[in-house]
């Protein structure tokens, strides 16, 4: 049986700029992401989400707009991973590199996608173009995709 594990993703968008981060430990390391991490018990996935990006970027926002739900599984693994995303175009404080990440900004068209999750390059630009979608994806190991669904949605739920 799978269980399901809470996560947060925060995309701090400018106008033709994204900031990512490049993860410096656990899940992850070595790749570039957006922010985020796991609900904590007694917080919403939004506050969640917030705290998670002022831990990792040093950055607060104002509107946080939920963009996307994707649920990842690894063979092998009984954790399905739920991952909340969001999007932010208004930020508010200096991105400052933490224990976790290293912060910098990438032009839409400079978007590192060799370094990133093998997902990303198939959905952030439905979250670039402000699409809100619904996704699937079953990896094999950290690196290979072998199934995945994903659909442009009206609505996301909170669950
Ligand atoms: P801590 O508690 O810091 O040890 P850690 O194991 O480092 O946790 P965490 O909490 O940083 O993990 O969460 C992993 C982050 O990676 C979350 O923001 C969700 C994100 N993530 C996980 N799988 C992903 C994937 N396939 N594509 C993607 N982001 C992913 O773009």
């Amino acid at each position: 049986m799978l269980t399901n594990k809470l996560l947060t993703l925060v995309l701090v968008v400018q106008p033709g700029r994204v900031l990512l981060g490049m993860k410096k430990r656990g899940f992850g390391a070595g790749k570039w992401n957006g922010f985020g991490g796991k609900v904590q018990h007694g917080e919403t996935i939004e506050e969640a989400a917030r705290r998670e990006l002022l831990e990792e970027s040093g950055l607060t926002v104002d509107a946080l707009v939920k963009i996307g739900n994707i649920k990842f599984e690894f063979v092998g693994e009984t954790e399905l991973l739920d991952v909340h995303v969001f999007r932010a175009d208004g930020y508010n404080g200096e991105p400052t590199e933490s224990d976790e990440m290293m912060p910098q900004w990438f032009d839409f068209e400079k978007i590192p996608f060799s370094q990133m999750w093998a997902d990303d390059i198939l959905w952030f630009p439905l979250m670039l173009q402000k699409k809100k979608f619904f996704g699937y994806f079953k990896f094999q190991g950290h690196d290979v995709i072998i199934d995945h669904t994903l659909e442009e949605v009206d609505t996301l739920t909170d669950s």
